[in-house]
């Protein structure tokens, strides 16, 4: 089936656990590109070329738009939440590994389905292959990812003010420890750490998959700094989520818990503002939040804190953070940010139209009218400053692939 793939995709969950590195080389070998579930990021090295990032909403433009191109899907130790959205698009031979048998055909026809745990068949796919010269394809794909790794190193960068979310993420990369644990609520902030968090096998971290509750962050980080005392440990929430649970700041001070409480505060439930962007509705409804003082909130409650409003401030304000945690006491940043929405990838769609791929927007994007119209895919882009990115179908274009 491999062979005769014209544009295989492995999807990888987080049943790969130590076996990572192993999948890498497979992925080389047989130049197929990596596409994973949210929950196997950081299993799989992020600078690795042919890591695409992960699917659907909470994603990279180049894993969606690799999936929404491939002829043949290897799922390898995943259950993908998503699955109904994302395999439904078009057809595709389907590849189930699984260490768990009852799974197999759960979310997709199924064409083969090898009963074994991830990293023992990776082993064994790499012990009984070929190794494949290098291909176009993966070029292209690899080429696509560098492509919008770029653009998010650009974003990372801007000092607009209001405060976008990128710089927030660029300061907790740089000042994370190697073993670092994170606790990331539910909201946007989910998009933007699959986005922007730099994770590998050393840090641990906890984030609502399935259930996407909010106000998970707290819990999290205080069950992580009582279980890995010694290890710095991050919360990362919304101001609706943050909102759901602060007064767990109080149990942090109670117990000494130096846990970095970042609170992204844009006066929205932004993560659900963005998709009534795109329903058919006159206006949107139930989204603005009242704003708050999380540092003065955080003060009365014994709890040391800053405001940052503009990106020049982070750098202080997240050493001050370390500082105080290591001495283990918590800390609050409200990071004062813009409600603007992240680059809505999913939106993105691939057909093949007379030999090649053309890629469109959705028509239902933008449905309530709240962005600008957006005439062409090279406009969408532009309006979420990403005037460098191409589609997937240019890379094609210039590494001749044929659909
Ligand atoms: C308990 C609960 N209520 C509602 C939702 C639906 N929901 C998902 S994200 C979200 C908004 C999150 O807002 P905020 O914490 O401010 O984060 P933002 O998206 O603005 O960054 C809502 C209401 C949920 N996931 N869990
Ligand atoms: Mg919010």
């Amino acid at each position: 089936m491999v062979k005769a793939a014209k544009r295989p995709v492995i999807h990888v969950g987080r049943g790969i656990k130590a076996g990572g590195e192993k999948l890498v080389e497979l992925s080389k070998k047989l130049q197929i590109p990596l596409v994973m579930t949210g929950l196997a990021k950081g299993l799989i090295p992020d600078d690795y070329e042919g890591n695409l990032g992960t699917s659907n909403r909470a994603a990279s433009k180049a894993a969606d738009e690799i999936m929404a191109v491939a002829d043949l899907l290897i799922v390898i130790g995943a259950d993908f939440p998503f699955a109904k959205l994302v395999y439904k698009t078009h057809d595709f031979k389907f590849v189930q590994v699984d260490v768990d048998e009852a799974q197999f055909g759960r979310h997709h026809f199924l064409d083969l389905g090898i009963w074994s745990d991830a990293t023992s068949f990776v082993e064994k796919a790499l012990d009984r292959s070929e190794a494949v010269p290098a291909s176009p394809y993966f070029k292209a794909a690899a080429a696509d990812m560098q492509n919008w790794k770029e653009y998010l190193k650009m974003l990372e960068n801007q000092d607009k003010v209001p405060m976008q979310v990128a710089p927030i993420y660029k300061e907790i990369n740089a000042v994370s420890t190697d073993d670092a644990i994170y606790s990331i609520d539910v909201g946007d902030n989910i998009i933007n750490s699959f986005r922007f968090l730099k994770l590998t096998p050393k840090n641990k971290w906890v984030i609502s998959a399935l259930f996407a509750s909010m106000g998970s962050g707290i819990p999290g980080a205080i069950a992580a700094k009582l279980s890995f005392p010694d290890h710095q440990v991050f919360n990362i929430a919304g101001d609706g989520a943050f909102s759901m649970v602060m007064q767990d700041l109080l149990t942090e001070k109670k117990y000494g818990l130096g846990i970095i409480n970042v609170v992204t505060s844009n006066e929205t439930l932004n993560f659900i503002k963005s998709e009534q962007d795109d329903l058919p509705i006159d206006h949107h409804s139930g989204i603005n939040l009242a704003g708050q003082d999380f540092a003065m909130i955080a003060k009365g409650m014994g709890v040391d804190s800053v405001t940052v409003t503009k990106p020049s401030d982070l750098p202080a304000a997240f050493a001050k953070a370390v500082e105080v945690t290591n001495a283990g006491q918590p800390f609050l940043i409200d990071a004062k940010i813009s409600a603007d929405r992240g680059l809505p990838v999913e939106e993105l769609q691939l057909k093949q139209e007379n030999g090649h791929f053309v890629e469109t927007v959705d028509p239902s994007y933008n449905s309530n009218g709240d962005q600008k119209p957006v005439k062409s895919v090279a406009e969408f882009f532009a309006d979420y400053d990403g005037q460098d990115l191409k589609p997937l179908p240019e890379f094609f274009a210039e590494y001749d692939v044929k659909a």
